[in-house]
């Protein structure tokens, strides 16, 4: 700290975004501006890095188009035409419109949100309380991680899995559908000291991505064949009895039937399935076979690239039964990792109240899938549906970009008779269509309590400076929301720090020192947790095993045992629709943004440069098509046009588009997402983002 100027503070803070690593930040604030933002050098995980993207949080945060007054629309939807009101206004606006559909059917209002901040308190608590009051449509969070969750889930039964910080001692590391050079760095710098100890790091991507060029094996499977590269290694590792037969008889159920079951898997068959040389799959099980057999430990970071087909759940819950078969969990180190967001024991019934919802008969809860709002927004009232949206709040979510068939969600949102509210920081291309815009604030604004899914510890948020301008944080909002509809309960009135105490269940043994008042002084804990979780089974399935055989998935209507989904769209799954779009389209996330935070941010845009599409050399030839091109990248759905980049890091077949981009700054107004479905995942009604064939041609003129 700087002693000779008085009026600087050093403020702790949390990373709110959507990723894995949930960073503690130190913020530095001088005469009530912020100038500084750091990675706290002693939080274990953080380590004193944060990466590009927040480490220009200062820019984002007073960033001159940020939203800092409530605003009416006064052109048409989606022309992005605001005129600014008054608080007052803009919230008796807002009831008065919501009064009368709550009047007659409160689940016409529909909240969409999802991770725009990974805090408790301005996530889901006030917001939620306030839906739940009005008995609006519930929404299905499924844009993300369901489909792997629940995959998981059967097999381990809950979202705990390897602490990342033990990946530093295992021995051999399968980095599967997931790059984390992009997207989980702090796991990457813990994957980097395990190389330096001699690890053999494998990255499982249909992509040469930053990670899978850092790793010593690549093994490039066709999107959505995970889940039989599983079953190779399976085959492999029961045909070479690379087996761990005290854990497995100890600790897992079913593995004479899934014994049975791997049998048909030949190296060969997976090869033909995954588009890969049959080598690769014996080397990638003998090398996980006969490590784990040394005694050394073997770990998995399952990620969500495998989760985004229709197998993706499947494909998952696949990779779970690997470690048990081998013995893996013994070691700290070894194991697997999906999420670590089971570990903490949020109260989400205390934040959220779902006891609020009004009991009426004929108004049973209704939910709605947040990764079809394409078509749900486009549906009449009808038995099956219920009522007919009237009313979307959007916060924390930028749908009109990161949904699915992105043309019919625009359809949607373009609705005249629906009345559309968002709480936002910038004018995104959800704000375009807004009826009424409301300015929140920033993390640097607002006090939260962050969980994660990456890590083990509750890192907190102090606000470090005042709103700018009129903004509020969600939980003012839903507050002064709630106050306006009429809502007594004493609930609504509590404070941000009085949503924060209650956050963690200090009654169980995982946080069992979690205290508020001290947390925010000391800036972040670890939860008490063992730190090989199922060195000694406990698994918190049914059976209390790692289920092989899941009786659960029998009963939901699904092979009870590890199977194989192929995509939905694929040259071997559907070859006439190959015929006319032959190209699989990827599009995960670009490293300089964070879906679609921070594609506002000039200096980050800069690095990025344009949207682009990444293609093989061979596939361009054939198209005619060099570095540099405009193509026009389409399909039965929609279409982009955007400039292709040619290289081998696609392999031949597939294409990368990486995302999200905002469309509005795209320069054909368009991003990835037009050519995306909105069929779901065989888990987890999520979507199939990375399951999508496209066709490819040299467009007239730039775009
Ligand atoms: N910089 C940055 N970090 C982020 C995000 C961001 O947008 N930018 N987003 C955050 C969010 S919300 C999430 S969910 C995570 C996502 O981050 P990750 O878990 O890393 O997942 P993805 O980025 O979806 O995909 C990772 C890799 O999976 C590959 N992949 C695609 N399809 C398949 C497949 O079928 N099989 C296999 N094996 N691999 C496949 C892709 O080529 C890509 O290299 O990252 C978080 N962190
Ligand atoms: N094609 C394609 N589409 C994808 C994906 C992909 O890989 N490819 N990834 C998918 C995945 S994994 C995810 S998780 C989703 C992500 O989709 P979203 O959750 O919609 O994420 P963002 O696009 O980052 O939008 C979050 C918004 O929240 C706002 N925000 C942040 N903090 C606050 C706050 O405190 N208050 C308010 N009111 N607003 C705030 C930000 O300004 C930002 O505009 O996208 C999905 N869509
Ligand atoms: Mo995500």
């Amino acid at each position: 700290m700087n002693t000779h100027i008085t009026n600087t503070q050093i403020i702790r803070a949390a990373c709110p975004h959507d990723c894995p690593d949930t960073c503690a930040m130190l913020v530095t604030v001088q005469d009530e501006r912020a100038i500084e933002i750091k990675g706290d050098p002693e939080h274990p995980n953080t380590a004193g890095v944060l990466c590009t993207k927040v480490s220009r949080y200062l820019e984002r945060t007073y960033h001159p188009d940020r939203l800092l007054h409530p605003m009416r629309r006064i052109g048409r939807k989606g022309e992005g035409r605001f005129e600014r009101i008054s608080w007052d206004d803009a919230l008796t606006t807002i009831t008065e419109r919501l009064k009368p559909i709550a009047a007659r059917d409160a689940r016409a209002i529909l909240p969409y949100s999802y991770a725009g901040t990974m805090g408790v308190v301005q996530g889901e608590s006030m917001a939620m309380r306030f839906f739940n009051r009005l008995g609006a449509s519930r929404l299905d969070r499924t844009i993300c991680s369901s489909a792997g969750g629940v995959g998981y889930k059967y097999t381990i039964g809950a979202k705990i899995g390897t602490d990342t910080e033990q990946f530093e001692h295992a021995k051999l590391i399968l980095i599967w559908g997931g790059n984390p050079i992009a997207s989980n760095l702090h796991f990457w710098m813990k994957v980097q000291e395990a190389k330096r100890r001699g690890a053999i790091l494998v990255a499982i991507d249909p992509y040469r991505s930053l990670t899978a060029e850092k790793c010593h094996h690549h093994v490039a499977v066709l999107p959505g064949t995970d889940a039989a590269l599983a079953l190779g290694i399976m085959h492999v590792l029961v045909r070479d009895g690379l087996l761990d037969h005290d854990y497995i008889a100890d600790y897992t159920l079913g593995f004479d039937e899934l014994k049975e079951r791997v049998a048909a898997w030949t190296p060969e068959r997976v090869a033909a399935t995954c588009g890969i040389a049959m080598h690769k799959v014996e080397l990638l099980a003998r090398l996980y076979g006969t490590t784990a057999a040394r005694g050394e430990p073997v770990a998995i970071r399952v990620n969500y690239g495998v989760q985004r087909s229709h197998g993706g759940g499947m494909a998952v819950r696949n990779i779970a039964c690997l470690p048990a078969l081998v013995g893996a969990w013994r070691h700290p180190a070894g194991g697997v990792l999906l999420s670590s967001g089971d570990s903490f024991p949020k109260r989400a019934a205390q934040l959220e109240r779902p006891d609020l919802a009004p009991q009426d008969p004929l108004h049973p809860p209704r939910t709605i899938n947040m990764s079809t709002i394409g078509d749900d927004l486009l549906r009449e009232t009808s038995p099956a549906f219920g009522p007919k949206v009237e009313a979307l709040i959007v916060y924390n979510a930028n749908p009109v970009a990161v949904a699915p068939e992105s043309a019919k969600v625009a359809q949607g949102f373009a609705r005249d008779d629906l009345f559309t509210v968002v709480l936002e920081h910038f004018q995104t291309d959800t704000v375009d269509y807004a009826d009424i815009v409301l300015p929140a604030t920033t993390q640097l604004e607002h006090a939260d309590v962050h969980a994660t899914y990456g890590h083990l510890y509750i890192v907190a948020n102090n606000p470090a400076i005042a709103p700018l301008g009129e903004a509020l944080p969600n939980s003012e909002i839903f507050r002064r929301l709630a106050a306006r509809m009429g809502f007594d309960d004493p609930c609504f009135s509590e404070s941000d720090d009085e949503l924060a105490a209650q956050a963690f269940d200090s009654g169980d043994a995982r946080a069992a020192h979690y205290d508020w008042s001290r947390l925010k002084e000391s800036g972040w804990i670890k939860l008490q947790m063992p730190a090989a979780p199922f060195a000694q089974g406990g698994f918190p399935t049914p059976s209390g095993k790692c289920e092989f055989y899941s009786e659960r998935m029998r009963e939901a209507g699904l092979d009870p045992l590890p199977d194989y989904i192929p995509p939905y769209e694929s040259a071997a799954s559907a070859p006439e629709l190959a015929s006319l779009y032959p190209l699989a389209m990827i599009s995960p996330p670009q490293r300089n943004f964070l879906n679609t935070t921070f594609v506002n941010v000039q200096s980050l845009r800069n690095t990025e440069g344009e949207p682009h599409l990444e293609i093989h050399p061979e596939d361009a030839a054939g198209r005619g098509i060099v570095d540099g091109d405009t193509v026009r990248v389409f399909n039965q759905r929609g279409e982009m046009r955007v400039r292709a980049r040619l290289n081998d890091g696609a392999r031949k077949g597939l294409v990368v588009a990486l995302s999200i981009w905002w469309k509005k700054l795209a320069p054909d107004g368009r991003n990835a997402n037009e050519l995306t479905s909105q069929r779901l995942t065989d888990m987890g009604r999520a979507p199939t983002f990375y399951d999508v064939l496209v066709q490819v041609e040299k467009a007239d003129s730039s775009p």
